[in-house]
Formats: structure tokens, sequence, C-alpha cells
């Protein structure tokens, strides 16, 4: 049997995994020890994979339930856990937690590489438990206390009048059902009880605050995300898989492969619903989610 080996890749988030054949079946002790290094470098990066959809989802099992494609949108055709991200379709150029705005957004997502573009189309993963630990005293006091609403109907980068049709029927797609979460700004993991900023680009409001003044203080908390220091840049090679803890990151597709093809096939692991640091949980304002995720149970650490 071989080792495991962890290699880390920065400071404050990822790693590379060596010694898992993810394409086979995996141990409980495999599983616990990647659970372990997930919690711990909270992206992991696994080259020269042989994984085909199948394969992907059931590597995803392994961490939990898996949630369908998308609360909207339509799934690979022929398998309905599968998610295609296409750059013919959308590119995920703005900082996100996968999936906020429903009540318990996914606790995990695995993306694969299927098609690379030449050079560019990196994925940057940052750790939002450091950037907890990076806001100065009265900041993090202040975020302590906050809860934002987090809505699909979000404030895209993109003007409205720049949309070609196919951008604005995607969106329509994307929005057929309007969701509103109100999630704590800052949420305890339930595994290791660390502390992360939840915010993103679906967190459009902060509860008891007028718009535009939300808009300010969540700017500046995503300031803090977004420290070069608190990222990891993958950039993918053919045959890779990346599994990021959707509960204590956000992640951005960078847009810098001009029009080269590039497709990666996401598949994501059903999530609790999160926790402030008073224990006090998130509620839905809008929009019944349950036939896209299962709500997970908490674990014990292990
Ligand atoms: O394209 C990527 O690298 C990430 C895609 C993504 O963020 C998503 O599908 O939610
Ligand atoms: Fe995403």
């Amino acid at each position: 049997m071989t080792e495991i080996e962890i290699q880390k890749v920065t400071a404050h988030i990822g790693a590379r995994v060596l010694g898992v054949d993810v394409s086979k079946p995996l141990d409980d002790i495999t599983v616990s020890a990647l659970r372990a290094a997930l919690n711990e470098h909270k992206a992991l990066v696994f080259d020269d994979v042989d994984l085909d959809d199948e394969g992907q989802q059931a590597f995803a099992r392994h961490f939990g339930d898996l949630t369908t494609a998308h609360p909207t949108v339509p799934a690979v055709d022929g398998a309905p856990n599968v998610l295609p991200v296409d750059s013919e379709d959308t590119r995920a150029n703005h900082w996100h937690t996968d999936v906020t705005f429903v009540l318990n957004p996914p606790q995990a997502s695995t993306l694969r590489s299927i098609v690379v573009p030449p050079y560019g189309g990196e994925t940057l993963i940052a750790n939002t438990g450091a950037a907890y630990r990076d806001l100065p005293d009265p900041l993090r006091a202040f975020a302590d206390t906050l809860r934002a609403v987090h809505t699909n109907d979000y404030d895209y980068a993109v003007p409205p009048e720049s949309l070609s049709e196919a951008d604005r029927e995607r969106r329509k797609i994307f929005l057929s059902t309007r969701y509103e979460t109100a999630h704590p700004v800052v949420r305890v993991h339930p595994l290791t009880g660390e502390r992360g900023l939840f915010i993103g680009d679906f967190a459009q409001r902060i509860v008891g605050l007028a718009k535009g003044e939300s808009r300010e203080i969540l700017k500046i908390l995503q300031h803090y995300v977004t420290r070069p220091e608190n990222i990891l840049r993958v950039t993918w090679e053919p045959g890779q898989l990346v599994l990021f803890d959707n509960r204590i990151t956000q992640h951005y597709a960078v847009d810098n492969y001009d029009d080269a093809p590039r497709r990666l096939h996401r598949v994501t692991v059903a999530g609790d619903i999160p926790a402030g640091i008073d224990g006090s949980p998130s509620y839905s304002v809008k929009g019944d989610a349950s036939h896209y995720s299962p709500v997970a149970a908490i674990q014990a650490a292990a």
C-alpha cells in the first residue's frame, strides 16, 4: 500500500495529494486522512487522475451525499449530479462560495479538468478562515455580529446591456427560481470550529442595513479574503481533480484564456445548515432548494 503524501502548496491554503488512486474505492483510513487534510489545507489537488463522470461522483460520495448539479442550471446529459462548467456558456470570474443562496450550500466541491486552455484559465481558491484571522480586532468583532442575505439574483459584474441573447437566456434559467438566504457573516466550521468569513458575490445585503451601506461593509471584508497570501492559484493540467471545502473558501475562475475552449465538470457534496458563533443557524427567506440538496448531518471531528 502506498503511503499518502500531503505536500503543502502555500502557507495558508492548498496541498497536493500523492499516493491515492482516486479512481478506486477508498478505504475509511484514506477517507479520514483526506478529510483531515481538507480540514487543514482547505483545497486538495490530485494530479493524473483517471476519472470519468461516474468516477468523479464516486470520489465525491466518500465525503457525503451528493447534491444534484445545481438548483436551477441543467446537469450534464445522463449525469444528474454533474454540472458542466464550460467557457462557451459561462465564466465564473467573480469571487463566490458555491450556491450560498440556498439554506444548506454544498460542504465541498470537486472540479475535474476535461479541456484545459493552452494558457490561463486558472482557478483561484481563497482561505476565508485566514481572512477572518487577518481582520483587525475591531473589524473582527463587528463582523461577528452580522448576517448577510445571499441571493442568486445578485449584482453581476457585467452590465445587463452588454449581455448577448444567449447570456440573457442563461441568466433567465439561473434565476428561474429566486433564492434568498440569511447566513451568518462569520461561519463556524462544524468539524474544526474554525471561524471563516462567509460572504462572496451572492451576499448582497447585510441584515438591518441598506444595500449601499451593505456593499461598503462587504467590500471591506472581502478585501481580506482576496489578499494574495490567502489564495491558491490552480493552474489546470489535463486530468486533474481539485477538492475544496466550500464552507471556508471562496473561488474565482480567471478569464484570461481568450476564446480557447475550457471545460471542467463540477460535483458537489451536500452541506449542513451554517451556524454563526452564537450557534444561530441560517434561515431561508425565499425559495425551497430541497430538490437540490439533502441536509448533511454534522459528523464528529476526525
Ligand atoms: O471554472 C472554474 O474554475 C470554477 C467554476 C465555478 O466556480 C463554478 O462552477 O461554480
Ligand atoms: Fe464556483
